[in-house]
């Protein structure tokens, strides 16, 4: 019996291509009697040729189950973050197969253990001498691929600790809640919420491992924590004691999330970007449920070749339409997903350069200036018109966290940022009107040296902070370097932030400043190892003097700050 003679059939091609498709199991049986007419129509050979890896290619590299697992773990908690899940390659160099089996086990595990100038860092303090001449071995077998995360497992995870019904109507507490900063306290996994008009903490609660950032939702109430785990936490801020209310897990690796703020669409959408997989994930603002998973596989830009692990990186929200911007990163394009109808959703794709990474919004919040730090460019994404402005090339590894906005007597409004790679800070005309300037490098600073990672200043200030958390010199990267906005060549002032916390042993990086809600006080991180003491030590934005050190023994490791007024209106 053949297809044309299947009850109910029309003769017809395109009738009887779609209707086998959809045919049942009873119906194919009652037909056929076994002789499955899909799976004769479907089942013709592939044309594609995989060779497996032979047993001879193997020889000396061999793993035995327990040395896989501890190899795994090792590569995704120390390695996938530079050399991709996949090892396809990221800011570190690729790993596949092709390239590592020629270099064989003995300059891997010299490679391994001392580093390369290249930027590959020496593992010889983190991993004994046989973990690296595992990993020698490890990265000469096949790349193991993680499992995906889709709805299901979402669905898995997701915890509505507090339903909406049950949350408070209006704010339960008496705190100035526009004043709050919730603080990463990265190694302990938690988020510390602290009061900026007293500096007590008011809570701190548990988040994911390895937690990284926090945003908030337009109205201010809702604070969302993402951690590397991919958990993210929505705190209420109305309830008298700020809590969890909300929790999921939208993949296995995680970096970004964001709030719908366009207007009418206030505190109703979340979206996270995942890392693995690599993914971004639309979500109901007041619960976490998912509402849409759309995956980031794609083609870099330039090249066009297929990449399986474009990483999403940051996310930030248009004040222009309802749209998400997500950098997807190893591709290097920027996406503009409208949300206005979620079952529907568009998508405008825009080539920018690889590998796109942090960045914020110009002071009108109509542009978005964002680093593609493989490039050394900052892109410039018009997002009243959805597309690109232009693209800028600035110094080594541009890595502003969100950058910073100014006005300056001789170029108009510039944003800013500083770099991972060199001691320069670039500025770039941001005023579309003054054609002589935008777009453009206007002026190079050269701040304290390279290894920066924030850079920040205030509409109300004068003053721009530029921190180098990464300086291999600890008097460096326990400083922060001070600019005066209205005299750009004025040599800089040093701020000796981790010597003024008075904290004892460590390393003591400061990292990334952020201002209170009035733009006067300006809060650093000093961030020690776990076992030592951090602290936060806020200072005085006119005077550039120490205000208070914030040394509760509660905070571990912090990082990252998010002041709830400046990170709801994007100011920075
Ligand atoms: Fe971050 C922002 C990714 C390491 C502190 N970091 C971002 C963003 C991305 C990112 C994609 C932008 C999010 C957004 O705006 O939506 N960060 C990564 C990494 O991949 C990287 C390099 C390595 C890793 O393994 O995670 C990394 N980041 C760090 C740190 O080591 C820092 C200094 C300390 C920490 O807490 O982990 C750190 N990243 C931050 C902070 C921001 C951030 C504080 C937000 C800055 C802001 O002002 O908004």
């Amino acid at each position: 019996m053949d297809a044309s003679q299947i009850k109910g059939f029309k003769i017809g091609a395109g009738l009887i291509l779609g209707a086998l498709i959809s045919i049942t199991p009873a119906e194919i049986l009652a037909a056929g009697k076994g002789k499955n007419p899909e799976a004769k129509y479907m089942g013709g050979a592939s044309p594609i040729k995989v060779s497996a890896t032979k047993k001879a290619d193997l020889k000396g590299i061999e793993l035995s189950d327990s040395e896989t697992a501890h190899a795994n773990k090792i590569f995704f908690e120390r390695c996938a973050g530079c050399h991709g899940v996949l090892r396809k390659g990221a800011t570190g160099k690729p790993l596949t197969r092709d390239k590592t089996r020629p270099l064989g086990t003995r300059y891997l595990t010299s490679f391994i253990t001392d580093g390369s100038g290249g930027g590959m860092p020496s593992f010889a303090a983190d991993l004994s001498a046989d973990e690296i001449k595992l990993m020698a071995k490890y990265v000469q077998n096949e790349p193991v691929a993680p499992p995906e995360f889709g709805l299901k497992e979402m669905n898995e995870t997701w915890k509505v600790r507090v339903p909406v019904a049950d949350r408070p109507t209006k704010k339960m507490n008496n705190y100035n809640i526009k004043n709050f900063f919730g603080v990463t306290l990265r190694d302990a996994g938690e988020v510390a919420i602290i009061d900026g008009d007293t500096k007590e903490i008011v809570n701190i609660v548990k988040t994911g491992y390895a937690v990284h950032i926090s945003r908030l939702s337009h109205s201010g109430r809702y604070m969302y924590t993402i951690g590397r785990d991919a958990k993210i936490d929505l705190i209420d801020l109305w309830m008298e004691k700020p809590d969890i209310v909300a929790t999921i897990k939208i993949g296995l690796e995680a970096r970004s999330v964001e709030t719908s703020k366009y207007k009418g669409f206030e505190d109703k959408y979340a979206i996270a970007g995942a890392y693995w997989p690599p993914q971004y994930v639309i979500m109901d603002g007041e619960t976490l449920e998912p509402k849409r998973i759309v995956s980031t596989r794609g083609n870099v830009v330039g090249t066009q070749e297929y990449h399986p692990e474009p990483r999403v990186a940051a996310i930030v929200s248009s004040h222009q339409h309802p749209d998400f911007i997500i950098n997807v990163k190893e591709t290097g394009k920027i996406l503009l997903v409208n949300y206005s109808d979620i079952n529907n959703l568009t998508s405008t794709e825009l080539q920018a350069a690889p590998f796109l990474h942090d960045g914020g919004w110009d002071s009108t919040r109509r542009y978005f200036f964002t680093a593609a730090n493989k490039s050394n460019k900052i892109a410039i994404v018009d997002s009243k018109e959805r597309k690109m402005a232009a693209i800028v090339d600035v110094g080594s590894i541009p890595h502003p966290g969100r950058g910073a906005n100014f006005k300056t007597k001789e170029f108009g409004r510039v944003w800013a940022t500083s770099h991972l790679g060199d001691a320069t800070i670039s500025l770039i005309g941001s005023d579309p009107s003054d054609k002589k300037h935008a777009w453009k490098v206007v002026k190079t600073l050269k701040g304290q040296g390279g290894g920066s990672l924030f850079i920040k200043t205030h509409p109300k200030s004068t003053n721009l902070y530029v921190d180098t958390t990464l300086n291999p010199e600890a008097k460096i990267s326990q400083t922060v370097a001070v600019f005066d906005i209205n005299n750009l060549d004025a040599p800089y002032k040093v701020l000796p932030i981790a010597e003024w916390a008075n904290l004892g042993e460590g390393t003591k990086k400061v990292v990334q400043p952020e201002y209170n809600e009035a733009g006067d006080e300006v809060w650093f991180s000093v961030w020690n190892e776990m076992k030592h003491r951090s602290a936060i030590v806020v200072v005085d934005d006119k005077t550039l003097t120490l205000k208070k050190v914030i040394d509760d023994k509660r905070i571990i490791t912090p990082t990252g700050k998010f002041n709830v007024h400046n990170t709801v209106e994007d100011v920075y």
